[in-house]
């Protein structure tokens, strides 16, 4: 009795752990993307793509590099797309192009 026990424990344990692992690779669809950013050309505009572009659903991360014309955008690849993030810059007046080589 007690080893049909040990048995469905062992069990439960190996199910619990495929488990967390798939839901941690659920929560790991994080993808960067460098875009090179024309219209951004002051902090003003830094302000505005902070204050647009990081509360875009989906956006979860973002960094702007002003001397290099730059935003670094970090965003779930199940809630959004790069020509979605390319379209909110849009909104705000500027065109974002992905660098394709730097982080994607
Ligand atoms: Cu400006």
């Amino acid at each position: 009795m007690k080893r049909v026990l040990l048995i469905m424990m062992c069990a439960l344990f190996a199910f619990s752990f495929t488990y967390a692992q798939d839901a941690k690779e659920k929560k790991d669809n994080k993808k960067t993307v460098t875009f090179a950013v024309e219209g951004m050309h002051c902090e003003n505009c830094v302000k505005k793509v902070e204050k647009n572009i990081a509360f875009e659903k989906g956006v979860t991360d973002l960094k702007c590099d002003l001397p290099a014309k730059k935003a670094e955008v970090t965003y779930r690849t199940d809630k959004t797309t790069e020509d979605k993030i390319a379209a909110a810059f849009k909104k705000i007046g500027m065109e974002a192009t992905a660098v394709k080589g730097e982080n994607n």
